[in-house]
């Protein structure tokens, strides 16, 4: 049986894929997947973004390679960003509750 950890990674690669483009130019998402993904799966954070741009500012970031397209290794990036930022607000209501 896979891990909690193991669990995570083929979640992080199924959604990636569920999203990217079958268009033929791989595995990855365009401008318009992303805005989906974003909707669908990460809609809290979209939403606290008041920026109507907040999806076109994330995509010009996340495209390191300056293909236009997002692959899975950029999407991992907006992943573990957002990952570090959910664990510092952890890390202060822990401090707070002085629970664990
Ligand atoms: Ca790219």
């Amino acid at each position: 049986m896979p891990s909690e950890l193991e669990t995570c990674m083929e979640s992080l690669i199924k959604v990636f894929h569920h999203y990217a483009s079958k268009d033929g130019s791989g595995a990855t998402l365009n401008r318009r997947d992303l805005r989906l993904l974003m909707e669908n799966e990460l809609s809290n954070f979209l939403k606290s973004q008041k920026d109507p741009a907040a999806v076109d500012k994330i995509m010009k970031d996340l495209d390191a390679n300056g293909d236009g397209r997002v692959n899975f290794e950029e999407f991992v990036s907006l992943v573990v960003g957002l990952s570090v930022a959910c664990e510092q607000c952890y890390q202060q209501h822990m401090k707070k509750t002085g629970k664990c």
